[in-house]
């Protein structure tokens, strides 16, 4: 066992030092086609958003041609932007939507 210099046994170290995740943004484009409402919707449902900040992102979206959603580790953000994606399509609105490595 490690010691220290008065002798006292110390605890091993249980656990390799982890660094934090790589974090993604979540982006969603402007257009001209998709609706403020399904938008607004979307920011909602799977960015957990209430009204008021879902209407600001979508308008900065509008107004910027770009915002971000959310930022999350790999594998989740990759969901949202699938999910995103298939309901857009399903309710064929060409909504844009990707992710960025931060
Ligand atoms: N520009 C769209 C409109 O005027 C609204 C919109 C906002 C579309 C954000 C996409 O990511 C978007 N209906």
């Amino acid at each position: 066992p490690r010691e220290d210099d008065q002798g006292t046994v110390l605890a091993e170290r249980k656990t390799a030092k982890v660094e934090p995740p790589r974090m993604f943004q979540v982006v969603l484009l402007n257009d001209d086609f998709t609706p403020m409402e399904f938008v607004v919707m979307v920011l909602q449902e799977f960015f957990q958003r209430d009204l008021e900040s879902a209407t600001q992102i979508m308008l900065k979206i509008h107004h910027e041609g770009r915002g971000v959603c959310g930022v999350y580790t790999k594998d989740v953000a990759a969901t949202k932007v699938e999910l995103v994606l298939t309901a857009a399509r399903r309710s064929g609105h060409p909504l844009q939507c990707t992710m960025e490595a931060t």
